[in-house]
């Protein structure tokens, strides 16, 4: 994956809008520019659609997954060709329905027969993970815990043992922070491949499973009405994410409430080593205008019965201003500097945009701010994980050329 020029004004608009103290900027405003820069992206390609990438954003995944969602449905002009093979395909004439900020719904017809279906999900599968020469980072809104509502992972009892299956509840807000005309949502599980089972082989040991709270304030089947909604999970065990999205059914409309919405299952290995850790990142909630709501991510963690005094050593989510990274992009060094001057800076990790560990940089002594060489590796995208004495972030680095 690799970035050109045209892209770099996105990522200062990915961390402008990660920055809270800039609250000027209202979220309506956030999506707005986010489909404007779509937008622009967009006439730099003539348009052309590459099946499984909703979104144009140069990979596929599921935020595309959400977009195709909104526009399940629709009908429109068919391509020249109708294929969901991954490769530039000569677009339709234009669909009447466009999501907010403009992208056409043409995009969402993957395979290009004029229909927004199920097939053209089938086809988001197919081409999962694919990537376009050039990658824009998707848009997320991460919130605050305490000042936003919480995607919660929560278990009644954190002590497990080898083999054991343990449910993971996934809610979302709460009594006093309520989600008003709920659409959809995507978001990251990221978890512990050295203790959880591998999930690849869906018909043997899938150690990571989902499904919907069923009645829930999002899913009540049984219910005369049309509230439901469904679920589609995309597991990669060799990089430890699991890509979620839950959204509305078609014509089920928006719901409103908070609280539990799916259940995870967990299946422990045979042999656990030390804790097993599971997160919620890279949160997209979205409203029934397709408008973005700032959620707030969080994290549980098991231990065995003889590890359990470890439970109380957790390592919090911290917020995104406690770590400032800059300057982003770079070509060279980068500095990593927490606002916190009582915090110190423990270990970073530097992951490529695949999610493999390139390398681990430990603080040699306490220090509340570090730098390291991003010139050192390829022009893209990277994650950083930066651990301090009092949690965790991650951030991404960008290296120009
Ligand atoms: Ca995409
Ligand atoms: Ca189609």
């Amino acid at each position: 994956m690799y970035l050109k020029h045209a892209s770099y004004r996105t990522i200062f608009v990915s961390e402008l809008q990660k920055n809270r103290s800039l609250k000027v900027w209202t979220i309506k405003t956030a999506a707005t520019l986010a489909m404007g820069t779509l937008m622009f992206f967009t006439s730099l390609k003539a348009q052309q659609v590459w099946p499984g990438d909703v979104n144009n954003n140069g990979v596929v995944n599921n935020i595309d997954v959400l977009f195709w969602a909104y526009a399940e449905g629709a009908q429109g002009p068919s391509r020249p060709v109708v294929s969901g093979d991954w490769a530039p395909q000569d677009p339709s004439e234009p669909w009447p329905e466009t999501f907010p900020g403009g992208l056409n719904f043409a995009f969402a017809d993957c395979d290009g027969n004029g229909n927004i279906n199920s097939a053209d999900l089938n086809i988001i599968k197919d081409n999962y993970w694919k990537s376009q020469d050039m990658v824009m980072l998707d848009e997320y809104f991460n919130g605050i815990v305490g000042q936003d509502p919480q995607l919660l992972l929560s278990t009644a009892d954190q002590i497990t043992e080898p083999g054991a299956e343990e449910p993971v509840g996934l809610s979302l807000g709460d009594e006093q922070m309520q989600i008003d005309s709920f659409f959809g949502m995507a978001f990251t599980l990221k978890f512990d491949t050295l203790n959880i089972k591998p999930t690849t082989n869906m018909g043997g040991n899938a150690g990571v499973q989902l499904d919907l709270v069923n009645p829930s304030w999002i899913h009540d089947p049984a219910g005369m009405g049309t509230n439901r909604s469904e679920i589609f999970m995309e597991v990669r065990d060799d990089n430890a994410t699991a890509q979620v999205a839950i959204y509305r059914k078609q014509n089920a409309g928006a719901t409103s409430g908070s609280g539990p919405v799916a259940e995870f299952t967990i299946v422990m290995e045979d042999i656990i080593v030390g804790l097993v850790d599971l997160e919620t990142d890279s949160i997209h909630v979205v409203n029934n205008d397709f408008e973005g709501l700032y959620t707030a991510p969080s994290k549980l963690r098991f231990a065995t019965a003889e590890d359990s005094l470890l439970l109380q050593d957790r390592a919090p989510l911290l917020d995104d201003k406690a770590v400032r990274l800059y300057p982003n992009p770079s070509n060279g060094w980068m500095t990593v500097e927490l606002t916190d001057s009582n915090d110190e800076i423990q270990a970073i990790d530097l992951f490529n945009a695949q999610g493999a560990l390139l390398n681990r940089l430990k603080a040699p002594r306490p220090a509340s701010a570090a730098r390291f060489d991003l010139g050192r590796y390829p022009e893209g995208l990277y994650v950083l994980r930066i651990k301090t004495r009092k949690g965790m972030l991650t951030k991404i680095a960008a290296r120009m050329p």
